[in-house]
């Protein structure tokens, strides 16, 4: 199951991870397990130092909502080596109906080529007139025969070659199989055998007979096979013990990977219209095959937004995902969504005040570690209580959650506004808690420092 992931807003303040936090391991705890903390940028000081004290992991960090292709239902018929024959890949090309092509793979999973039925289709056409079968594997030609080698030079040849005739009774001498050159194909015929064999042509593949008794010691290189298919069929199949790397496409594919921009994917569908994609991983591995059918409804990453409801504060790509839910206590901004969805708002000093009245909604304690966080994060928000939004709510959630984790909010506080670093340097200091706002057409932004000595702080107002 992919995740859900619940973020706070970019240049992340100390409330907007620990909500992210605490909700997601709410939602889990009472047994939604697919919740994950996201954050949208780097981890302030403060949010590190509040971390560290109760010893959190920072979230995982996300960089988009973008719709990718790893978010596609892409098939994954499987894999092909370069080796195996056109017989068996024209099976599996049977098997996979709902694909045109499947992806032929070099030894270590990389992509080799692609194989389609045409590729398989123009090949037989060929061979009809050709007739010739180009060095192939002696294991694939007794693979496609269900052949046996029955003679010592059999056993020491690795591959095989040659025009294939079948040895029918012939009146004109210079008709039959003209050079050593060759593979005949015969029943039981011991005149043409022995003229096979005494040519020393390549290969001699008796169809469904014995080899004649009186033959069988004769000196010759000739490797000699028999298989249970009447020379017809063995005619046929014999072509199909072609590796399907000699076959397939190789050149001028267009691939994807799993990273890739669903938008951008599109486009390049719409450019080259090929029936069939390979897609790789990160390592450039076959992952699976991409059609334009995919394309027709991606999954769309899912996630809960806290502590923001304005998209210019949110994650690149929002507009393709799917919100599930807003906590915020910041006013209502420009989010909208395809369906009817859960909003928590209310005007609070902080987003674990509400997140906190949601633990106590669903019956559940945070842990004390958890409600230690949840406490430095309203503290953090409501500046120790004394920002004007700070709500007699926020007090009394904050002294519940500093007793459930054991602590003095008094401490915390000092430690929390001490780390607020009043030695950075003023783009640090002015883009660590950043929002932007579009409001009547203006685009604007505010920016806040909290200090324990405000004018030391003032000194650098310039
Ligand atoms: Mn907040």
């Amino acid at each position: 199951m992919d995740p859900i992931y619940v973020t706070g807003h970019r240049n992340p303040d100390t409330d907007s991870i620990v909500a992210a936090m605490a909700y997601a391991a709410l939602r889990n705890a009472v047994g939604d397990r697919e919740y994950e903390a996201a954050c949208l940028g780097h981890v302030s000081d403060e949010t590190q130092l509040v971390l560290d004290r109760f010893g959190f992991q920072p979230p995982k960090r996300i960089h988009n909502m973008y719709t990718q292709v790893h978010d596609l239902d892409f098939d994954t018929p499987p894999l092909l080596s370069a080796a195996v024959t056109v017989g068996r890949a024209w099976k599996m090309l049977m098997d996979q109906k709902n694909i045109n092509a499947v992806p032929v793979t070099n030894e270590d999973g990389t992509l080799y080529g692609m194989l389609s039925r045409e590729d398989v289709a123009s090949y037989n056409m060929e061979q009809v007139t050709t007739g010739v079968l180009e060095d192939v594997p002696l294991f694939n030609v007794l693979s496609v025969l269900e052949g046996k080698i029955l003679n010592a030079a059999g056993e020491n040849i690795d591959s095989l070659r040659g025009e294939v005739t079948i040895a029918l009774p012939q009146q004109r001498e210079n008709l039959l199989f003209r050079s050593a050159d060759s593979i005949v194909l015969c029943g039981y015929q011991p005149d043409m055998i022995r003229r096979a064999l005494e040519m020393n042509v390549n290969c001699l593949v008796v169809c469904q007979a014995e080899l004649p008794e009186e033959l069988r010691e004769l000196e010759t290189t000739t490797c000699i096979i028999s298989t249970p298919y009447d020379a017809y069929r063995a005619a046929r199949l014999i072509f199909q013990s072609t590796p399907v790397g000699r076959i397939c496409a190789t050149e001028q594919i267009i691939c994807f990977h799993l990273e890739d921009r669903v938008d951008e994917v599109r486009e390049q569908v719409l450019k080259y219209r090929y029936p069939c994609y390979p897609i790789l991983d990160e390592n450039e591995k076959v992952s699976g095959v991409l059609t334009r059918y995919h394309l027709l409804r991606p999954r769309r990453k899912r996630v809960v937004l806290v502590d923001h409801n304005e998209a210019s504060q949110s994650v690149p790509g929002l507009e393709e995902a799917e919100i599930l839910e807003i906590i915020d206590h910041h006013r209502l901004a420009d989010i909208q969504t395809t369906n009817p969805i859960y909003v928590r708002n209310e005007p609070v000093g902080s987003t674990n005040t509400i997140i906190a009245g949601m633990f106590q909604d669903r019956g559940l304690m945070p842990s004390e570690k958890m409600a230690g966080m949840m406490a430095a994060a309203i503290l953090s928000d409501t500046v120790m209580f004394k920002s004007p939004t700070c709500t007699e709510r926020d007090v009394r959630t904050a002294e519940r959650m500093a007793r459930i984790a054991n602590i003095s909010l008094e401490e915390l506080g000092r430690e929390i506004f001490s780390v607020s670093g009043d030695h950075r340097n003023a783009e640090d200091l002015l883009f660590s808690d950043y929002k932007e706002f579009h409001i009547a057409g203006h685009n604007l932004a505010v920016a806040q420092v909290t200090c324990v000595d405000s004018p030391a702080m003032l000194e650098r107002k310039d």
